[in-house]
């Protein structure tokens, strides 16, 4: 068989709408494939290595007509995807119906029967792509809200798998989920997997409830049982998984001196400020960024705080930006900073450093080294990796995390300052806590940041949701529901 044929021979499959890694083309044309930095592929290295594993997922740009290919050491299972797919399938349906419902319609979710339609399709060619190359009783393990559908067509072409789901992204209550006209496909889609795992219990609490209102299937957290058409019933577990960071891996990146020389050029370079204060988010309307800089603006201007003392850097990485939605956030933004900074920055010190740019990582954990206080105000946020990963820098100890109770990293970082960031006064207040906290208090809050983190790494994520569905499936196949 040559090589680039797809077999039935993968014990551990991975899927998710991206492959992790980009394609790069040099200036003389050639192509390569970069490994992108997410913590899924950290996460999934090791157990792709023991399991001999597959990803199937999208190259990331349309019509690219890609075959299987090795990079970073793992084999990619490419699903092609056309201008028109990326246009219903993940601009439309996944970015402008799926992710504004589950983010508590903070935008308004668009709903298009063409978008659905296309949802089905891609699904159906996710499916059908995990299906030719997983071996006999292989783990198959789906990713996010793109791909909802394809437990559902897994368990009916493949009946053998072991499957699971995790939801990166919140679960909405019923009140809104409610409003998909697709609703019940998706909560059927979803219950083909053995374990469908979420970052919360609230997001679970959620699906349950609509599993109730949607079918006849009773549940008994953490298990729902799937009455099947043959009359037989079918135990699915529904549990909340909170996703971490490599965490080591992390610290060590803070800790190169590399790494420490650029945090103290950045410090020197926005002229020494007390109070370096830091936000870093994809420039999604998820993320409360409006929110944060409204709170800001009007501590500067009452004279609460000074632009001689304190810098803002915000980082807002570039998102999206064919969703009008995102196109309108940012105008909004960036209007806001531009009238904060006209209104209050002086000619030597700027009250918000602003950047629409992605940096490489080592950048990233630069800043987090540098900055006095990470301003997390998510409206609506999964979990909030940004969190951890802050944390997991401050290997000496300072630092204050200002966090959005909305974001699930809330749930474990219990010790971090907690906002809710529609409350704009309750939120000045907690900024300037932050930017006058003792250094004792920074220090025993942080540790207590850290031991959670340290704890809770995304190598024990994996190694959760892994366990809890290898025993799942076990408990199926042994009482002979299927296979
Ligand atoms: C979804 C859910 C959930 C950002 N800018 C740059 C950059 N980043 C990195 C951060 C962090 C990641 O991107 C962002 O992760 P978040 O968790 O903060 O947010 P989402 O992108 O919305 O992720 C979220 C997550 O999935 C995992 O389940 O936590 O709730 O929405 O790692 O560092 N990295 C680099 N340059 C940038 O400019 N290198």
């Amino acid at each position: 068989m040559s090589s680039t044929e797809p077999a039935r021979e993968y014990d551990f499959v991975v899927v998710s709408n991206r492959l992790p890694v980009d394609r790069v083309v040099a200036p003389d044309g050639t192509e390569s494939w970069a490994a992108s930095p997410g913590g899924l592929v950290a996460a999934l290295e090791p157990v792709m290595r023991a399991a001999d594993g597959a990803w199937v997922g999208w190259g990331g740009q349309p019509d690219l007509g890609l075959t299987p290919f090795e990079a970073d050491g793992i084999r990619m299972i490419p699903v092609d995807l056309t201008a028109v797919d990326v246009e219903y399938y993940y601009e439309g349906f996944s970015n402008d119906t799926l992710w504004p419902l589950y983010h508590d319609v903070i935008s308004p979710p668009s709903f298009h029967r063409e978008w659905w339609e296309s949802y089905v399709d891609v699904n159906r060619r996710f499916a059908r792509a995990a299906a030719s190359v997983a071996a006999e009783g292989a783990t198959v393990w789906v990713h996010d809200y793109q791909l909802q559908l394809v437990p559902k067509m897994l368990r009916e072409s493949r009946p053998d798998l072991s499957i699971g789901f995790f939801n990166h992204i919140p679960f909405p209550p019923y009140g809104i989920f409610s409003q998909l006209p697709w609703r019940t496909q998706v909560v059927e889609g979803l219950l083909g997997a053995d374990v469908i795992g979420f970052q919360r219990v609230a997001d679970a609490g959620n699906f349950s409830r609509a599993v109730r209102r949607l079918t006849g299937h009773a549940t008994k957290s953490p298990v729902i049982e799937v009455a099947e058409d043959d009359g037989r019933t079918r135990s699915v577990i529904v549990r909340p998984f909170p996703i971490s960071i490599d965490t080591a891996n992390f610290e060590a990146l803070a800790r190169k001196a590399s790494v420490q020389a650029r945090a103290k050029e950045i410090r020197e370079g926005l002229g020494n400020p007390r109070t370096i204060m830091l936000g870093v988010d994809r420039l999604d309307y998820t993320k409360g960024i409006g929110h944060r800089l409204k709170a800001y603006g009007e501590l500067l201007a009452e004279g609460a705080l000074k632009v001689e003392d304190v810098t803002l850097v915000q980082v807002a990485s570039p998102s999206r930006e064919r969703v009008a939605a995102y196109m309108a956030l940012r105008d909004e933004i960036e209007l806001t900073v531009g009238r904060i900074n006209g209104d209050l920055s002086t000619i030597s010190h700027q009250a918000i450093s602003y950047h629409h740019h992605g940096y490489p990582r080592e950048e990233m954990a630069a800043l987090y080294v540098a900055a006095d206080v990470l301003l997390v105000t998510a409206l609506r946020d999964g979990m909030n990796l940004v969190a951890k990963e802050y944390v997991a820098s401050r290997f000496n100890e300072d630092g204050v995390l200002v966090l959005s109770e909305f974001a699930g990293a809330s749930d474990e970082l219990k010790k971090a300052l907690r906002i809710n960031p529609h409350d704009i006064d309750g939120l000045k207040a907690r900024i300037l806590d932050a930017v006058n906290m003792p250094y004792r208090e920074q220090q025993s809050r942080m540790r207590s940041l850290r031991k959670r983190v340290a704890e809770f790494d995304v190598q024990r994520w994996s190694r959760e949701f892994l366990e809890a569905l290898a025993e799942a499936t076990r408990t199926r196949r042994g009482t002979g529901a299927d296979v």
